[in-house]
Formats: C-alpha cells, structure tokens, sequence
C-alpha cells in the first residue's frame, strides 16, 4: 500500500500536504474546512498578540502563474487561534496542529510565545521570520545577527516544539550564514519558503494590489525553482535532527514529489489552494500516490532527500 503518512517533531501525520499559512486558515470555518479535507493537519494564519485588519484592499490576487499578496498581517490575534486549538486538541486528541504566530516587536513575540508555553497547547508551533509586507518592518530572517538574537531568547524560556518560516535566500554565502545560525537551536523544523517578497506584477498599465503601490510576495509556480533550493540547501546543510517543510509552486503532485526528493518531510499549498480550494487536497495527493506507485516508491522515506546530481 502506498502511503504519503510523515512525521514532525515526533508527531505523526496521515498525509504530507497541508495548507500554506494565509491561504484559507484565517478563521475557525476556514480551518475547519483543512482539518475535514485530505489535508494531513493544518496551520493557522500568522497570529499577532491582537487583532490585525491589515493593509487596504485590494491585497492579493491570483495570476496566471501565482499569486501576488500584500496583506500586511490580518489575523484574529492570537487568543481566536490558541482558544480554537486547546478546544479542538479535546475534540481530536489523535491530531497534531500548527500554530503561526510573530509579534511586532521582538517584545511582542517573547510575549506570545511565553503566552503559548504556559498554556495547555501541545501542538507545533511556527514562528513566522519572514513577512514581508508590514511597511516599514524588514523580513526578520534577512537579518542574521538579529534573528539569531530572539531565537537564543525563545529558547531560553521555549520548551515546546518549535519551527521558522523563513523568506527565500539566493546566494550560496546565505544558506551557509543561515544555516550556521539554525544549527545553534534545537529547532523541530525549518518550512522553506514564504512568498518571495516585493514582487511587482502589471496588467495593462496598472498593478493589481492597492498596498506599497502593488509591490508584493510572489506565490505559485513563479517560485518553484527557488522553493527546491532553498529545500535543498537546508536539507544538506542543517543538523538531521531539523526537519524541513517545503513550501512554494505546489501546483501537481509532481511538485509535491520535488519537494520530498529535496529533503522536505512535510509539503505546504498556498497560491493553489487559493484557486481551487480544499479539493486540491485530494487531487495532488492522488497525483503524488501515482508517482510513487509507477517508481515502486511504498513510503515518503524511500526518496525523501535522494535528489540525483550529475557526476563531474
Ligand atoms: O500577511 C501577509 O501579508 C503575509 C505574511 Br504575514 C507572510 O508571511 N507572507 C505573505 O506572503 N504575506
């Protein structure tokens, strides 16, 4: 029997794909509708401390090949999301969920996460370093010094699994930076990658998203190629302890496949659940089942990182 089951952070998980944080995960009804699709679990919306209306809209739309967003960080605030998931872990104690948070402020973000180590959360928590549409507030991640900083503050006081959504690198000499900084903690899993940030998409002669005159985060099959590698590069890089999430043009199964083949033990879908909803579930896990069928593949283990190169 072929089977997509994984584990994270020691949790097991009956189907690899979930959802993208943003993409249809800002409400309970939302969240609900990943949980009751093929989706193995699910994680929320990046959560602040408080409510967040973010930017005017519009703020995000579908193209062609992807997606454009400026969302600047709506959300509920933290208490809708960790309330719904102390209710739901006593409804379906067998599942494991994610939680996405970030504060404002570094402050705000020891804030939250003390908040949800205190309480009775057993879930997975991610800690989104790399949003790139707050006006004025740089993507954490691109700034080693400073994320090294707040991750050796969350573990100082941080004892439940825990892992960085982190923005798109491209340069060799940042994978090997990053990964230098990672390796210090005993991060549960690195998810590669968020939207590559400040994009600019045109129709006719306008852009299509009100916020930062239409700069936004590129999603969808713009990004695959940058999504592999930096899977990939973390995958050869980060002590095996750290699992990594592949994120970014998760269109088929046959991306799904790519992912798993760079390293990635978990594949999140965003710009294509956007579009076609929680039917994408189904259909790209049908895919990635034929895949692995024609190639005699039973279990994600039986090519998880085995990315062929080509001898010199
Ligand atoms: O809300 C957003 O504008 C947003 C966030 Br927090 C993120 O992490 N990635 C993205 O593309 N949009």
């Amino acid at each position: 029997m072929t089977s997509t089951k994984t584990r994270i952070a020691g949790f097991d998980f009956d189907n690899c794909l979930m959802n993208a944080a943003g993409v249809a995960c800002m409400t309970i009804a939302e969240l609900e509708a990943v949980k009751d699709s093929a989706a193995g679990t699910f994680v929320t919306k990046t959560a602040t401390l408080d409510f967040r209306a973010g930017n005017p809209e519009p703020r995000y739309q579908d193209v062609p090949l992807g997606s454009i967003n400026s969302m600047g960080l709506p959300n509920q605030g933290l208490d809708y999301y960790l309330d719904y998931l102390l209710e739901l872990q006593e409804r379906e104690p067998s599942r494991t969920f994610f939680l996405s948070l970030v504060g404002m402020s570094p402050e705000e973000t020891h804030t939250i996460l003390k908040k949800v180590e205190a309480s009775d959360f057993q879930g997975i928590t991610e800690l989104n370093l790399s949003c790139p549409n707050v006006p004025g507030k740089p993507q954490i991640a691109y700034d080693f010094e400073t994320t090294e900083r707040i991750l050796k503050e969350v573990f100082a006081y941080f004892t439940k699994p825990l892992g960085i959504k982190l923005p798109p690198y491209f340069d060799i000499v940042h994978f090997d930076q990053a990964a230098a900084v990672f390796n210090q903690f005993p991060l549960a899993f690195v998810n590669c990658v968020n939207s590559i940030g400040n994009g600019l998409y045109i129709e006719d002669e306008s852009v299509v998203i009100r916020p930062k005159n239409g700069f936004g985060g590129i999603g969808g099959q713009y990004i695959k190629p940058t999504a592999l590698a930096n899977v990939h590069a973390f995958y050869q890089r980060l002590n095996p302890e750290i699992q990594i999430i592949g994120t970014g043009g998760v269109l088929t199964g046959r991306d799904a496949f790519e992912h798993i083949l760079c390293g990635a033990s978990m594949v999140q879908v965003g710009t294509t659940l956007h579009k076609e909803g929680v039917a994408a579930f189904e259909r790209i896990t049908a895919e990635l089942k034929a895949i692995m069928e024609e190639k005699g593949y039973e279990s994600l283990e039986d090519f998880r990182g085995k990315l062929q190169y080509i001898e010199e």
